[in-house]
């Protein structure tokens, strides 16, 4: 390791103690920055690198809800505004029994650079609970989202901080999240994104993440002159991010032949067709069952307590949660013929299998370039909210498109080495830090 990251990583830890995911993700990043600022130094002097690691406010409060056997219980609610230096704190609201703060400052910190990527002007954060929605009743996901509102509406607003969903929060809960807000603060406003289309959504912003996950993929094909169609796809998860990588895939003419959930793999080598797709959706989505029951109504292979990365594929997405790809999962993949991994899902390869794409200089897009169509629709509702005016379909799915194009061309420009080869890793690190740094130069020691 070059000394000087570990010099760096050395008081991050020491800053930071027992919070493995955010010392994991500082230290990609900063891997990638170090060496770009050594040739910049005017960031060294400014000590962007230390600012920049360090949450411009944490909020840490109790949520405390009554379940429907009327028991009182107790959950813990976070928000992390990282970084405000090009717009208000921007990003999701995860609930899921395993969200502590190490989670989610290593989520708000990617956030940061994947918001900057977009062009469009937000800062980075996270927030969320240890709450976990499964098997809870609507009225129980209601009372809790009206507990932890109730506490978060002090902190946020359409101009200081905007949450959205991630893993456990999707529809239902920003709903129930928007009315508490709405309820107290006697404000209708863009506060939060992923709204309902007839409340101030905007279209394509449920599609969007998954959608631009396999738009960033069709990019780096075209870089050696291939494209998405005929390729056959492993894709995990099967909740909001792989749903809509399945559906763009297919578009595409490619082949999705895998989703997961927590319990185990669904493989289906005819491929998961818009017909069955659309079952998923209402399983999961509606009825809120478990992906094995595809096995038994499509009659494939359900794979118990396994990930999808072992079956034959061409194309990697992983959708559904940090370090889900092994060193010895990206061996399998790349000697299974895996030659592209595109990240729905944030930080989804451990550092060692990303190791392992980058010594075989397969199309490797990391989380923050690759899933950043989510956020950038995020970004377009806000706009369409401070309008009063949504898009059509087609207009959001255009601005979607040309957002993930640009993200991709900053990518190759900051990240293409001396022999041709692209580290998209390189690329969105440095990529996503100059817009940030330098506004953080301009506005003086804050
Ligand atoms: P959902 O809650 O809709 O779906 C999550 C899926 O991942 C489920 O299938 C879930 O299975 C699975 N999963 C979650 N945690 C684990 C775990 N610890 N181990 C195994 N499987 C797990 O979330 P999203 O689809 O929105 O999010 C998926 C990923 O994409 C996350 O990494 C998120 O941060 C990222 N992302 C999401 C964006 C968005 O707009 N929603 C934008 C950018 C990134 P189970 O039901 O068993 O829990
Ligand atoms: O990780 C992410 O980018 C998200 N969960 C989406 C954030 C947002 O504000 O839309």
């Amino acid at each position: 390791m070059d000394p000087n990251v570990e010099k760096f990583m050395a008081r991050v830890k020491a800053r930071n103690p027992f919070e493995p995911e955010f010392h994991q993700a500082v230290q990609e990043v900063a891997e990638s920055l170090v060496p770009f600022i050594r040739e910049h130094p005017k960031y060294d002097h400014a000590r962007i690198l230390e600012r920049i690691t360090e949450p411009e406010r944490v909020v840490l409060f109790r949520v405390p809800w009554i379940n429907d056997k009327g028991d009182v219980e107790i959950n813990r609610g976070y928000r992390i505004e990282m970084n405000s230096a090009i717009g208000p704190y921007k990003g999701g609201l995860r609930f899921h029994p395993t969200v502590n703060l190490s989670i989610l400052k290593f989520l708000a910190f990617e956030q940061v650079f994947k918001n900057s990527l977009t062009t469009l002007p937000m800062g980075g954060g996270k927030g969320g609970s240890d709450f976990d929605p499964k098997g809870k009743s609507d009225n129980e996901v209601m009372r809790f989202c009206q507990s932890f509102m109730t506490e978060l509406c002090r902190h946020i607003g359409p101009n200081t901080d905007i949450p959205a969903g991630d893993i456990g929060v999707g529809g239902r809960e920003i709903g129930y999240l928007f009315g508490q807000y709405k309820r107290i603060r006697n404000e209708f406003s863009g506060v939060l994104t992923g709204k309902g289309l007839e409340w101030g959504g905007s279209l394509i912003r449920p599609e969007a993440t998954g959608y631009g996950a396999v738009y960033f993929a069709e990019e780096m094909l075209n870089t050696r002159g291939d494209s998405l169609k005929g390729k056959v796809a492993a894709v995990s998860g099967s909740g909001n991010v792989a749903q809509f990588t399945v559906q763009k895939l297919t578009q595409l003419g490619g082949k999705a032949v895998t989703l997961s959930d927590s319990n185990g793999t669904i493989y289906d080598p005819d491929g998961i067709d818009e017909e069955k797709l659309s079952w998923v959706m209402e399983l999961k989505n509606i009825k809120r069952g478990r992906i094995k029951e595809y096995a038994g109504k499509f009659g494939c292979q359900y794979l118990e307590g396994k990930r999808p990365w072992h079956v034959k594929c061409d194309v990697a997405f992983p959708s559904a949660t940090e370090n889900e790809i092994s060193k010895d999962d990206a061996e399998t993949l790349l000697e299974n013929g895996c030659h592209v991994v595109s990240e729905g899902a944030n930080m989804p390869s451990t550092p060692e299998a990303v190791e392992v794409y980058i010594r075989a200089k397969i199309l490797y897009g990391p989380g923050k370039a690759a899933n950043a169509g989510g956020v950038a629709v995020s970004g377009l509702e806000m706009t369409q909210n401070n309008m009063r005016l949504p898009w059509t379909r087609e207009e959001v799915d255009n601005r979607l498109q040309t957002i993930m194009k640009n993200i991709h061309r900053t990518c190759v420009k900051y990240g293409t080495g001396q022999d041709g080869f692209v580290n998209y890793v390189n690329g969105a690190n440095i990529g996503g830090f100059v817009k940030v740094a330098d506004a953080m130069l301009a506005q003086g020691v804050v």
